[in-house]
């Protein structure tokens, strides 16, 4: 017969010499059954495939985080001149770094400036707080800016940046992300007053020892 491949199995063949309808029965069944089973093994097979295929990727993901610098073990010592003596874990506590320009020395008489600090996160660390003087203008509405700058090579979003009352919802703050560097960005309108900002570089990640940079300015 001429037929073959996915039409053999449709033609009802009365049984030849030598056969007998059981036979085709069983053959037919052996046939079907076949057909069945080889979708759920290779099914069953796929779905193994991607599970291991996950594992591993995810492994590799873990292995690939873990072999970055920043990961440490957390007994080690982990040096860290600038709380050698008190810490800054909270804002209460923060450290104060004058900027070059607090904004409005007086009237509106505006000059930009700012600092760039280079510090340490260690494991057992929460957090770094640092406080700046700011005074506000008369009329003028400056910007302030913190940007947080990882100089050890770790995942995005292991440090956190953060300043006290200001909300990245809030339409006069804007915070950007760009891998593991973070910037927060607020305006300051005018007023009659001298205040301090407080900026926070939080620990998010555990086991961590992060050299970072933050910078701070203020600009029209
Ligand atoms: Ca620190
Ligand atoms: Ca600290």
């Amino acid at each position: 017969m001429a037929l073959a491949g996915c039409c053999a199995q449709d033609v009802v063949t009365p049984p030849g010499p030598g056969e007998d309808a059981a036979a085709s029965t069983q053959d037919d069944a052996r046939a079907a059954g076949d057909r069945d089973a080889a979708p759920g093994i290779d099914a069953t097979n796929s779905d193994a495939g991607a599970m291991f295929l996950d594992a591993m990727t995810a492994m590799n993901a873990d292995a690939a985080m873990s072999s970055l610098a920043c990961h440490v073990d957390r007994f080690m010592v982990c040096e860290d001149l600038e709380e050698a003596t008190s810490t800054n874990d909270e804002a209460s506590d923060a450290s104060n770094l004058n900027a070059s320009s607090p904004g409005c020395i007086n009237g509106d008489n505006f000059s930009a400036g700012g600092f760039m600090h280079t510090s340490r996160i260690c494991p057992v660390e929460a957090a770094d707080w640092y406080s700046t003087n700011f005074v506000h203008c008369d009329s003028i509405t400056y910007f302030a800016e913190y940007r947080l700058h990882p100089l050890t090579p770790c995942e995005p979003g292991a440090l956190r940046l953060e300043v006290q009352g200001r909300n990245c919802a809030d339409p006069t703050v804007r915070c950007t992300t760009t891998g593991a560097d973070q910037s927060i960005i607020f305006e300051v309108p005018p007023g009659n007053m001298v205040g301090s900002f407080k900026a926070g570089v939080i620990r998010v990640a555990t086991d961590v020892k992060i050299d970072y940079e933050l910078t701070y300015s203020v600009r029209r």
